[in-house]
């Protein structure tokens, strides 16, 4: 009996020790847009679940929120949800925002925080604006710390999308959304595209590019806590092996190791979440990948 309570006990523990607390559903938006809810305040909106992920994950998808309507200036609509928050809390809201390019509109990817004095949003206390994407291109990350008024209660994220200009529809995407008390966001999430390394400190990710122009990023295999490879054109066909060591005690640096089997240009991106420190490395075009054995990378212990 006693052994159960504590099989029992270790796995909340656990369960408490090891998960962000993410206080909304489905931010990655894996198969569906469930847990969301379209507003549209009266004006023409489309909320679509796509299959292109943030991370390039075939597993997951995102959000595609377009703005159909004529008006500009303050049109707003999209995707919302409402979560129960502690007055006075700081919060971790993050999230990836896309604005496709070759649209004849122009405007915003943003996302505001609506602040209520109940835990189901209603009593309306204050807004505040955390982060938004204007830019064509690809996938932006964003973040912000947001502290709760002293009053509240609840905290509705708004997914919207800002329309300066006409010309037609508008589509922005979304995903990856976290929001959870300050400090409990994943350091590093690893997808199709992204390593974690070294306990989930160190992100790493590789873009290729090839003489006749054509670019990618690779594709990201984890091996063991410390180690994983990239492959870009074959899942057979490994292009990169990396590792992330602990050379603390050795020189009080953490290390980066690299090899390629490649002669492509390659940038590998390495980034100490703790610090938001990147180092990047460099292959150039046509030449044979040198090894990289760098023992002095991050000067961030412990
Ligand atoms: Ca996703």
């Amino acid at each position: 009996m006693i052994r159960v309570f504590l099989l029992v006990f270790g796995l909340l523990v656990w369960a408490s020790a090891g998960q962000a607390q993410n206080l909304l559903e489905n931010g990655t938006f894996d198969a569906d847009l469930s847990g969301w809810t379209t507003f549209s305040d009266g004006l023409r909106v489309l909320t679509l679940w796509q299959e292109a992920d943030a991370g390039g994950s075939p597993d997951s998808g995102s959000a595609s929120v377009t703005n159909f309507d004529e008006g500009v200036g303050t049109t707003q609509v999209g995707l919302l949800q409402c979560a129960a928050v502690s007055p006075g809390q700081s919060y971790d809201l993050r999230g990836a925002l896309q604005f496709p390019v070759g649209q004849a509109a122009t405007g915003l990817a943003e996302v505001t925080v609506f602040w209520f004095s109940s835990s189901t949003c209603t009593g309306f206390l204050s807004d505040e604006f955390a982060f938004a994407q204007g830019t064509p291109g690809s996938w932006v990350d964003h973040s912000r710390t947001l502290t709760a008024p002293a009053s509240a209660q609840g905290a509705r994220i708004n997914l919207r999308v800002f329309k300066e200009t006409g010309g037609g529809g508008l589509d922005t995407h979304f995903d990856d959304f976290f929001f959870g008390p300050e400090g409990t966001a994943p350091p590093c999430t690893a997808n199709a595209r992204t390593l974690c390394l070294n306990d989930d400190r160190f992100k790493v990710t590789a873009n290729w590019l090839r003489t006749n122009g054509e670019a990618g990023t690779g594709n990201a295999v984890e091996l063991t806590g410390d180690t994983g490879y990239f492959w870009f054109f074959n899942a057979a066909n490994v292009e990169m092996i990396v590792k992330v060591l602990t050379g603390c005690p050795q020189n009080g640096h953490f290390w980066v190791f690299a090899g390629g089997l490649t002669n492509v240009e390659v940038e590998l991106r390495v980034e100490d979440t703790q610090s938001g420190i990147v180092r990047t490395y460099n292959n150039p075009q046509r030449a044979p990948f040198q090894p990289i054995q760098d023992t002095a990378a991050f000067e961030t212990c412990p």
